[in-house]
């Protein structure tokens, strides 16, 4: 049940002091060997003597992805290359690229925290894990990789992409659980329909589904398509990776791995601490981390604190699934609006396929969304008048989710491109 159960159920002060000490630990490593943050300390006038407590952390700079980017590669690193045994790479589809490192120690840790995450979601030494995440400089591969095996399970690091041979695969190998991004898992299932293939007939029965966000909705659509129990699980390549934090099987939020991550939840506008249980945005200090630590990283990604306890038995605190970023968040007519909240909406409407696309545009000044929606082929077929009542659900049903109109449009199923990695479901071309 539990990957290492004397950490995972820790009580709360001791913890605390744990947490302290590793901070404490953390700003030395840091003030001593990262001139970014030697300088920001200095002028700060940051005294580490007179930081006692935990609540002190609001002293502490922000570190933002530019600060990352402008020590690109090595400026962060706080130890000599010599000691660097892994190097990864955010994508940078959103700019420029950045760079982490990780320690022999880092690894260790890593494999770890990761095997915590698949023992929570139920995974054992007898499962067979399919890893369909990219292994490369992405963590996503590497990261559960090492966790699985740590774990003990059979890995099958078969990377992303070649959707009918996972499927094969997935036959032969008698693979049990599956891990990637969620959308690649709706794929997967789609093309498992396409081939014949019946699902019950495989030996699958987990994915761990993360790197990116993901509604409820889309949770029910994956679980019944392949007849499977789903858990989310996250991270971010500047703090390490996935394994920051992960759902037990009560799949009501996620714990996160608090002895090796401090969180905060802030106001993204003021910086203030939001009141207990409101969305805010997550920033994250690594507690443990020697390559590559990070104090108060600002991750964009918006969620609220679950502070009630957890039945699972852990004591480590859950964040709601992530409800997207600060910047995948639209402003529509002013309105802010993000692509899961639609995505809740089209996937609880019978004759929609779950695949969609949301197009924003100016026209004549004014901001104009267009939600394109796959619908199921006896829709598309049918008379207008069918068609037409759909589209009207489906615009009653936003408005009142979204307190915005949006024009939808219907188009025929398997017309919108699929996605073997992250999805990409916002076209904006205000921004092009
Ligand atoms: O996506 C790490 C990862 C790999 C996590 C595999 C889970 C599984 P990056 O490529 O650096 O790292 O992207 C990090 O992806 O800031 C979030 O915006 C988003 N993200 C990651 N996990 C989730 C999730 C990996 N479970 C960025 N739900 C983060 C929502 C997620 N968004």
């Amino acid at each position: 049940m539990y990957w290492q159960p004397e950490k995972e159920c820790m009580s709360r002060a001791d913890l605390e002091q744990l947490q302290l000490e590793r901070l404490q630990s953390t700003l030395y490593r840091v003030g001593t060997h990262v001139p970014f943050y030697r300088q920001k300390f200095r002028e700060m006038k940051l005294d580490f003597d007179s930081f006692n407590t935990l609540a002190d952390i609001h002293k502490l700079p922000f570190t933002m992805k530019q600060d990352l980017r402008d020590s690109y590669p090595y400026g962060m690193f706080a130890v000599p290359l010599r000691e660097v045994v892994r190097i990864h790479s955010s994508s940078g589809t959103t700019g420029m690229a950045t760079v982490v490192g990780y320690t022999r120690n880092d690894i260790k840790n890593w494999a770890d925290l990761v095997a915590r995450v698949l023992c929570a979601a139920g995974l054992t030494a007898d499962d067979v894990i399919q890893i369909a995440f990219g292994y490369g400089l992405f963590t996503g591969g590497f990261g559960l990789h090492y966790g699985a095996e740590r774990l003990g399970a059979s890995v099958i690091p078969i990377s992303s992409g070649n959707t009918k041979r996972q499927i094969q695969i997935m036959q032969d190998f008698k693979t049990t659980a599956l891990v990637c991004t969620p959308s690649y898992a709706l794929n997967i299932a789609d093309v498992m329909l396409d081939m014949g293939i019946n699902p019950s007939g495989l030996s699958l029965k987990f994915g761990l589904f993360g790197a990116e966000p993901w509604s409820e909705a889309m949770r029910r659509e994956i679980n019944e398509k392949l007849g499977i129990q789903s858990t989310d699980n996250y991270g971010l390549s500047e703090v390490m990776g996935p394994g920051v934090a992960g759902e037990c099987q009560e799949c009501n939020g996620l714990h996160i791995n608090e002895d090796h991550f401090l969180v905060e939840v802030l106001d993204p506008e003021t910086l203030e601490p939001v009141k207990p249980g409101e969305i805010g945005e997550l920033v994250i200090t690594t507690l443990t981390k020697e390559a590559f630590p990070v104090i108060r990283y600002r991750t964009h990604d918006l969620t609220r604190l679950l502070p009630e306890p957890c039945p699972c038995g852990r004591t480590f605190i859950r964040i709601n699934r992530i409800l997207g970023r600060t910047d995948d968040m639209l402003i529509i007519k002013g309105v802010n609006v993000f692509p899961t909240q639609i995505e809740s909406v089209l996937f609880d409407i019978d004759g929609t396929a779950p695949h969609y696309r949301i197009v924003v545009e100016r026209e004549n000044h004014q901001d104009k969304a267009t939600v394109l929606v796959e619908v199921k082929e006896s829709y598309f077929f049918d008379e207008m008048k069918k068609q037409g009542a759909l589209i009207d659900t489906i615009k009653s049903r936003l408005a009142s989710e979204l307190g915005i109109g949006v024009a939808v449009k219907l188009v025929e199923e398997k017309t919108l491109g699929r996605f073997e990695g992250k999805g990409q479901r916002v076209i904006d071309k205000r921004k092009i």
